[in-house]
Parts: C-alpha cells; structure tokens; sequence
C-alpha cells in the first residue's frame, strides 16, 4: 500500500504498551494500530519520539500531539518555530493549532516572539471562550499567561537566508522546501546559502484508549507578506479532528488548502468509507483540478488516519515524506504516493 520504507530507530525507549488494532477491536479484524502517532516530513522522527513517551504510557493523544511538535518548535536549527525564516519585513511569525477528541480547537496565528506557538493554542482552547488569537493580541494573552517573550532576532541561518533574499526580493514557494534533510529517497533540500527551508510540522495521534488529536505548528512560508496567514492554524483547512471519523492534517501551499478546506475534506471523505490514503489521495485530486497546469508549481501533501489506527497520506509530488511510530523500536519513514511525475 505505501511505496517504500525505511526503518529509523527511535532509541531505546523500553518496553511499552502498545496494541495491535486486532487486539482493541476484541477480535474484529483490521490492520490499524494504537496507539499510534504520525507526523509530516523528516523532521517527524525526532517529534515522533516525543509524542511516542505520552502514548507509551497510556497517555492521552491530545498531550502527544502537543509534546511531539514542541521538540521541533524547540529544534531552532530545524526552522519550525523562532529558527524559521522571517517573513519579507524580517521577523518571524508563527502560526499554529490544536485539536481534541471531543472536536474542541485552538489556534493561534501571527504570533511572534513565543517559543511554543502549539501550547499557546492548547491555552486558548482549554482557557477561553475562543478559538483563535491573532497578532499582538495573541502575544498579549500568551505573557499573561506566562510564556515568555523571546528576543526579535532572526537565528544566524536564517540571517543569512534573509539577506540572500533581499537581493532579489522575489516570492516564490518552493516545492518541499520542509525536506530537511534529503531524508528517505530524496535529495537534500538545503538552500544554497546553507540554511534548512524548513516550516511546518503537522502531527496526529490515536492513544491507547483509541481517541484521536492533532496538532500544526509552523513559521509560514518563508519570506511570506507581513501579516500572512497560512492554512496551519486554519481549523478545517490545516488541521481537522472528528473522533466518530478520523483525523487529517496539511503541509504545503497554504493558500490552496485553505481554498478547498482540505483537512475536513479529507476526514468527510474517510467518513464516507474511503481508507485514509484514498482520502488524502481524492482531497489532492481535487486541488490538482481546480488549479489545472499550474498544479506543477506547488505542493501540498494531507495526512490521515482513522479511528481504527489506520493511517495513510498523498501529495501533489515527489519529495513529500511522513514519519510513522506505533512500537518503541521507532519510526518508519515513508515516501508519500504523489499523483503527478
Ligand atoms: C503554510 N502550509 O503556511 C504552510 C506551509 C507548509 O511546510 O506547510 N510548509 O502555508
């Protein structure tokens, strides 16, 4: 079903408790797994991990999802989060999201100076009456309740990377720029000036107790307008959770997701009997429609799983990648189907 793996190890973690999908459905069959955690891109080996402690040790996949993609957030050299690239003016601007197994969202977008935009996001959800904060009012609600605030200085990558853009000031997004490393069976993404062009982690999880969570956190598309917006902290075009259903989250061109509502197109699709790669590969073809020829210049890949631990993922192109864990000897890093060469 999926084109190739590879098998990372994850570290010795111990022994855990994990089921087999046979197992938590008491006999009925079906290849799912639980708990189980998958995220986008390479970068969801070392987040896996993290969110790999909570669901190890029976925890709930709201705390995975938080946890996992606080360890990219807290990779600076990674680019998700403060490392990341500044948007045209030169400062960084975070956006982020979170969701429960009750359908409860936060969000938060525009945010600068905070470390762990994904945290701030789960503090709207369970602490106001709100589900997004943007900008300085988002800043202002994340002091109060104790994050503190960083200094506005770009890191010295994304400095440089800065500064090469300036010269000629030209917005482009890049295809799979999120590919750090050259991981799995692609070749290394790394800008010329040396930097990693990467800004977005989207993680979703179904715990031991078989409740579903997701989480987006990202800085953007590099060099973006002040005051953009991608589809990350968007609930319903970068991340949609449904405990009846499935769960589904985005990376790529934001702009497109939003334009199509790509996460909860993808969990209304599983909803209507389709296995979470078929979703994720129905949800791209229609974006791919919509945009005709100019579908070649861009990517976006989703991510799903449903409620019975069955996971799957499609993009528009080669290069996408998505890191998978449900036993303590680690994750799998597999390619994502694409549809187009
Ligand atoms: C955005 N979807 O802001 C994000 C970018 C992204 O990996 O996923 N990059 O549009």
């Amino acid at each position: 079903m999926l084109h190739r793996r590879r098998f990372l190890q994850m570290g010795s973690l111990g022994a855990g408790t994990f089921l087999s999908g046979k197992l938590f459905a008491s006999g009925k069959t079906f290849n799912g797994k639980m708990p189980l955690v998958i995220s986008t891109w390479d970068a969801g080996i070392n987040a896996n991990k993290g969110a790999w402690e909570v669901l190890r040790n029976g925890g709930r996949a709201l705390d995975a999802v938080e946890k996992g993609v606080m360890v990219t957030e807290s990779e600076l050299s990674c680019c998700v989060g403060l490392g990341a690239n500044p948007d045209r003016d030169g400062h960084v601007t975070l956006d982020a999201s979170i969701m429960d197994e009750h359908g409860n969202a936060g969000s938060v977008a525009f945010i600068e100076r905070i470390k762990h935009p994904i945290s701030v996001a789960r503090r709207i959800m369970e602490k106001t009456p709100h589900v997004m904060l943007v900008g300085t009012g988002a800043q202002q609600f994340a002091v109060s309740e104790g994050f503190p605030l960083e200094e506005d200085k770009l890191s010295p990558d994304a400095q440089k990377a800065y500064e090469e853009w300036l010269k000629k000031s030209d917005y482009k997004p890049q295809i799979n720029i999120e590919n750090t490393k050259g991981s799995g069976s692609f070749a290394p993404n790394k800008l010329a000036n040396g930097a990693w062009n990467h800004d977005t982690i989207g993680m979703l999880a179904i715990d031991a107790k078989g409740n579903l969570s997701g989480s987006c956190t990202t800085s953007g598309m590099g060099f973006k307008m002040r005051g953009r917006v991608g589809d990350s902290p968007i609930i319903g075009a970068g991340l949609y959770v449904d405990n009846e259903v499935g769960a589904a989250v985005s990376t790529g061109l934001g702009e497109e997701v939003i334009k199509t509502c790509g996460t909860h197109l993808v969990v209304e699709l599983m909803r209507q009997g389709n296995t979470p790669e078929n979703a994720c590969k129905l949800a791209i073809e229609r974006i791919i429609k919509r945009n005709g020829d100019k579908a070649k210049d861009f990517q976006v890949a989703f991510i799903a799983i449903n409620n019975k631990g069955e996971y799957g993922a499609y993009c528009i192109q080669k290069g996408f990648n998505f890191a998978v864990c449900y036993a303590d000897s680690g994750s799998q890093l597999i390619d994502g189907k694409h549809i187009l060469p």
